[in-house]
């Protein structure tokens, strides 16, 4: 049998509905990344009326997380905030960036879907920019560095030409952005087939940026939700320079199969570490978080040597 690319922690999941200290159903789709030395997980979580809001955890080795007391982003009551994050936060990705975290997130309301730009310098103070997407666009992560001067995303509109796919986006000023392409489709009858998005914040490599991206499959059984690997190039990020023709990570353990909503791993964050591994983040069937750990050398030859077309 082959080794599998994502190694996952024995002791999944990592964090349950049952270990946060106020009531939630589920603890998923969590953001993660390093400060001052500590892991600071920032989780969603579905509240009982079915809306959704964000919790802090805080690790001192990446695996064993404690929550906080209280919830850390509930939505607005006032305000443009307000009117957009009316039904709930949701899907949070950090990106560590000039010495302050910028979080995006899912503001859902009666207008639809938007993203919502926040930024925080301690995890303790929460200061809202902006809203930074139109209605009915999902899944923005940032890179962590200004390339040529301007801050890039990867995010995911929708229309029916072109369902569901990646597309590049430049800002000078984390606010207006525009130059916007498209950069990676699902592949027909492959297991990306009807949806593509982000996952967690691309992390630099010598051979590129590498991105872990989740890929959508529909069965008569429902839509089987993995991840995937894809490398852009580090001075154009337009570029893909490969996307792995296979999926890195599947639905298998029984909290990824059964939950509130069944087969899904859904990634929102990875932190790299010095050792050349990165720890993978991700929510089990919308319900639990996991975690695991793969090479990062190996993930990129993947990208680049077992490669499928990015469009
Ligand atoms: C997507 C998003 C994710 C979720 C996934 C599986 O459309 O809503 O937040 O994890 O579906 O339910």
């Amino acid at each position: 049998m082959r080794e599998p690319i994502v190694q996952r922690y024995s002791k999944n999941p990592i964090l349950t509905p049952e270990d946060i200290p106020y009531p939630v159903e589920t603890v998923h789709n969590a953001g993660v990344t390093k400060h001052e030395g500590r892991y600071v997980m920032l989780f969603r979580s579905h509240k009982a009326t079915g809306r959704c809001i964000l919790g802090l955890a805080d690790s001192d080795d990446g695996f064993h997380f404690t929550p906080r007391p209280q919830p850390f982003m509930v939505p607005s009551s006032d305000g443009v905030f307000g009117e957009y994050e009316a039904f709930g936060v949701e899907d949070p990705r950090i990106c560590c960036i000039e010495g302050a975290y910028l979080i995006t997130y899912s503001a859902y309301s009666k207008h639809g879907v938007r993203i919502g730009l926040a930024r925080t310098r301690d995890f303790v103070n929460l200061e809202r920019v902006a809203l930074i997407t139109q209605a009915d666009l999902r899944n923005v992560v940032i890179f962590p560095e200004r390339i040529d001067g301007r801050y890039v995303r990867l995010d995911r509109p929708h229309s029916e030409i072109s369902p569901w796919a990646i597309w590049i986006s430049y800002s000078p000023d984390l606010v207006h952005w525009g130059d916007s392409q498209v950069v990676m489709k699902p592949v027909a009858y492959h297991w990306d087939e009807m949806k593509i998005g982000p996952g967690a914040t691309p992390i630099r490599t010598s051979r590129g940026w590498l991105h872990i991206y989740h890929g959508v499959f529909p069965t008569m059984d429902g839509a089987v939700y993995r991840l995937g690997v894809a490398l852009h190039d580090l001075h154009d990020p337009a570029r893909v320079l490969g996307v792995c023709d296979r999926w890195i990570l599947q639905p298998e353990a029984p909290w990824e199969v059964t939950g509130y909503v069944h087969n899904v791993v859904f990634t929102c964050g990875a932190v790299p570490e010095e050792d050349g591994t990165v720890k993978i983040y991700w929510g089990g069937a919308d319900k639990v978080m996991c975690a695991g750990t793969a090479v990062i050398d190996e993930l990129v030859e993947l990208c680049l040597t077992d490669a499928r077309p990015p469009v």
